[in-house]
């Protein structure tokens, strides 16, 4: 492919010289599907570049808030089990010390299971904005109609020999579904807008200094990550093809201005596995509720991924945010002393580490380390690291808001 395809018109070029011939060949064999494949350009990305999506709360939407607050339907959101209860509370605390006890954000809680009176009770006692549980319905917790269950067993007996990380586990598939496609379906979730994914067992070793859901909303940002590393290729040979082959299908998804260049450097041949590590995620939930994310997920689910390979949702979140989003919706969350086994975030200026009052080790910083992909994402989008307080004044002064 050529290198023209890196400013967008080439990649929409390209990509729209074979939807036509696709098209063409289609309108042949039967005009009633020609059909369906204009409807579904509804409510593009284009427009969604243009902000029409970005509203905050639709009328009539019923507030979570007390209306003085000033805040919008956000939420914290966790998928946990009961078992990770210990996990959980350490999270919870570290994470009020860091960030809630400022914001009284409600922290949300997601289940297969039902959650048991502890789990409830120890978290209830411990979020200072008030707790919610929801337990996830049986029908977004399983096989979707299509899935060979014994290809998918197979496939898994191939991973747990190939000693893939989490190779072996049905569960895992579930959830990197569930989180992929399915989460921000739930009835009780309708009204959020932007959510917080934090795990058990994560830390937050520097103080979070700004209201980060407010700052997204009024900067028009959609999507927040804090790590980025390189994916483990064989949890997705596919998943490249599968999404070009989407985009070449649906080339008015792809935004102008995208983040393209994070997620290939050999002009689109290939994936070079970086991904924002879901784990840590804010997003404004309308992104993946839009028709394009949607086909997008549907698109995938078709092809099984999900359960004959071990598909994350982190590297499908990532490619729908580069190709979907202008690349300025997109927002670093930095030093917060992020901390999800076995990467650390940790700033290495002993300066902003102080101004952060950062409880971590420089030398563990995995951020901009070289096997890090987050320097790629300052790089390829030219943005100044905010690796200095010179830098965070000029460039970043939103972060001295509760300094
Ligand atoms: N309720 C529930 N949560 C799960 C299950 N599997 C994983 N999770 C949650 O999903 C998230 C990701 O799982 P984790 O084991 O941390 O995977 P990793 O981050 O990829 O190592 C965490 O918040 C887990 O608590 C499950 O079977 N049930
Ligand atoms: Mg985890």
């Amino acid at each position: 492919m050529n290198r023209m395809l890196f400013n967008m018109g080439g990649w929409r070029r390209l990509a729209h010289r074979r939807y036509l011939r696709v098209l063409i060949a289609v309108a042949i064999l039967s005009p009633l599907i020609v059909y369906c494949l204009r409807s579904s350009t509804i409510s593009s990305v284009k427009e969604l570049g243009k902000n029409q999506w970005l509203q905050r709360v639709d009328a009539g939407v019923p507030k979570i808030y007390d209306s003085t607050s000033g805040k919008g339907n956000d939420v914290l959101l966790t998928l946990v089990r009961n078992s990770e209860l210990t996990d959980m509370i350490d999270t919870i605390e570290r994470f009020e010390r860091s960030f809630n006890s400022k914001y009284h954000y409600q922290w949300w809680f997601m289940n297969d299971e039902e959650f048991t009176e502890e789990f409830k009770e120890q978290v209830s006692t411990r979020v200072s904005g008030g707790a919610r549980f929801i337990k996830i319905p049986d029908e977004m917790w399983t096989y979707p109609g299509n899935i060979d269950k014994e290809k998918a067993a197979a496939s898994r007996e191939d991973y747990a020999k190939k000693k893939v990380m989490y190779g072996e586990s049905e569960s895992y598939r579930f959830m990197c579904r569930f989180n992929s496609g399915l989460f921000y379906k739930l009835d009780e979730l309708r009204d959020i807008e932007y959510y917080w994914r934090i795990e058990p067992g994560v830390h937050f070793d520097c103080q979070i200094t700004y209201d980060v859901f407010q700052y997204m909303r009024k900067n028009n940002k959609l999507y927040a990550f804090n790590m980025a590393l390189q994916e483990d290729v064989r949890t997705i040979p596919s998943l490249w093809n599968t999404t070009m082959e989407f985009f070449q299908k649906t080339p008015q998804y792809i935004a102008d201005k995208n983040n393209a260049k994070f997620v290939t450097d050999d002009d689109g041949s290939s994936y070079n596995l970086c991904h924002f590590w879901s784990n840590f995620e804010i997003a404004n939930l309308r992104f993946y509720r839009s028709d394009a994310y949607e086909q997008y997920f549907q698109h995938l689910d078709n092809k099984g991924g999900f359960f004959y390979e071990r598909w994350g949702d982190a590297p499908v979140h990532t490619l729908a945010a580069s190709f979907m989003l202008p690349a300025d919706s997109l927002h670093f969350v930095a030093n917060t002393g992020y901390m999800h086994n076995p990467n650390q975030d940790c700033p290495v200026d002993e300066e902003v580490k102080q101004l952060l009052h950062c409880d971590c080790n420089s030398r563990k910083d995995f951020t901009w380390h070289k096997w890090s992909c987050v320097s790629k994402f300052f790089d390829v989008n030219n943005y100044p690291r905010p690796t200095s307080v010179a830098n965070l004044k000029k460039y970043y002064p939103y972060v001295f808001e509760n300094i």
